[in-house]
């Protein structure tokens, strides 16, 4: 009005009456993939819906009322095993650690539920790409114990040779990719399989783990992106566990976490009690049938990291205990809500509980020892196999190695001999 006035004009009845009489509720827009809600005043929004979080088990193990357990029992029983098993290699390698038996450790204390009960959904044929807390993806994969302990030792007989940091697990035998440290690459490379897929009319997901704090790279965006677009059968799998080493969720992000972005993306996207092992079950085995229609899925899973980061970490310095020992109580994390179900079932007690963490800490003992006596991989496994052919530079570095070792023998004479085929492996 004040505009008109300033133009000379007074036609404040005439365009009211205009205004009434035109009125329309919705316009097109190029950009706009549906029909505009047209509004008559500047209304900026932050938050939609708040997304809801999936839980099937309460903390007294329980099913919630209307909920069913989404497997057999049989089925549950096997991946709550397997979640011990995780707990045991956890717990065994990351005191090596401390002894000075291996030189680096990451745990998943808390996100075994995350780890375990996604994996157990996807198929022999999918193809994962994790971050680097997902032992339990590998382990029920069939990645075994000792070829864990191989890697973490860098021995020779793991699919990596040992050239890896430890827990930079791989093995293309069962679809797991190599972890890479540079945070969210993974996630792109999800989004490229994925795309694969569906154009071939593959019927395989590409699998993507990613943590809250990787979800803040760029990369993440843009694969959502693409994924979106492009309609990858890609199921991205966010850990939320509320830290990226001291940075807490609540500096990480100022929106409804990570599940919110998916949406935004057109993406499906569910937020699931990641330490509610059914829940996971439920949630995983729906969205990857939503993938195998030929689009994305992402999923959040809000979980909680005991742990340090890393054996390289001292959570001390920036996170109260008092909330790692409140997210510890038995019924909220995820192996004591699984068991508490077992045990209310009559399929699990106490003792048999002892009974396997014990033949999975012997199994693990025994795998150490198998792996200490083994040789590290060839001196030239450095520089083959990186490249389909070498390329000059390798070659040249190559030779270069084996010139400075035959001009030293007294620092590596010895040393050589704990490499396979000694200084002939080089
Ligand atoms: C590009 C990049 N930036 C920073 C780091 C260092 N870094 C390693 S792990 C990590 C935290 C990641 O947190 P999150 O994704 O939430 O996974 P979580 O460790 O909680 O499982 C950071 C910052 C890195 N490896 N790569
Ligand atoms: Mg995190």
């Amino acid at each position: 009005m004040g505009l008109l006035k300033h133009l000379g004009h007074n036609l404040q009845p005439r365009t009211w009456a205009f205004a009434r009489a035109g009125a329309r509720s919705k316009g097109s827009f190029a950009g706009l993939l549906h029909e505009g809600r047209l509004v008559a005043s500047p209304d900026f929004q932050k938050s939609g819906t708040e997304l809801p979080v999936l839980r099937l088990v309460g903390e007294d193990g329980c099913l919630v009322s209307g909920a069913e357990l989404p497997c057999s029992l049989e089925a549950y029983l096997d991946m709550y095993k397997c979640m011990l098993k995780v707990a045991v290699v956890d717990n065994v390698l990351n005191s090596l650690q401390r002894q000075g038996r291996i030189s680096f450790y990451m745990t998943g204390t808390g996100e075994e539920a995350a780890q375990v009960g996604t994996a157990a959904q996807f198929g022999r044929r999918d193809v994962v790409w994790a971050q680097y807390r997902e032992l339990g993806a590998f382990l029920h994969r069939g990645f075994t114990i000792q070829q864990v302990v191989d890697q973490c030792l860098s021995r020779c007989d793991e699919p990596g040779k040992g050239r890896q940091m430890p827990v930079h697990y791989c093995d293309a035998d069962i679809g797991m990719q190599a972890i890479s440290s540079p945070l969210g690459t993974q996630i792109p490379q999800a989004v490229g399989a994925g795309y694969a897929f569906r154009v071939a009319s593959e019927p395989r997901v590409a699998v993507t783990f990613f943590g809250e704090g990787a979800a803040s790279e760029g990369d993440c965006a843009v694969a959502l992106n693409f994924a979106a677009t492009l309609k990858a059968q890609t199921l991205f799998i966010c850990r939320n566990n509320g830290w990226a080493i001291s940075t807490p969720a609540s500096e990480q992000y100022a929106g409804d976490g990570i599940a919110a972005r998916g949406i935004a993306f057109g993406v499906p996207s569910i937020r699931v009690d990641g330490n509610d092992l059914a829940a996971v079950v439920l949630a995983t085995s729906e969205a990857r049938k939503l993938c195998l229609d030929g689009q994305p899925v992402l999923m959040e899973l809000m979980t909680y990291r005991r742990g340090h980061h890393s054996t390289s970490d001292d959570a001390g310095r920036y996170r109260d205990s008092g909330q790692v020992k409140k997210m510890a109580r038995q019924g909220l994390e995820p192996i004591s809500r699984a068991k508490l179900l077992l045990k209310g079932a009559g399929t699990w007690d106490d003792q048999k509980d002892e009974e396997l963490r014990e033949e999975y800490r012997s199994e693990v003992m025994a795998a150490l020892r198998t792996a200490e006596a083994k040789p590290f991989a060839p001196v030239r496994d450095l520089f083959e196999d990186v490249w389909a052919k070498p390329t000059p530079e390798l070659q040249r570095q190559r030779q270069e190695l084996i010139d400075h070792i035959e001009r030293h023998p007294e620092h590596f004479a010895e040393k050589l001999t704990k490499y396979q085929d000694g200084k002939a492996g080089l």
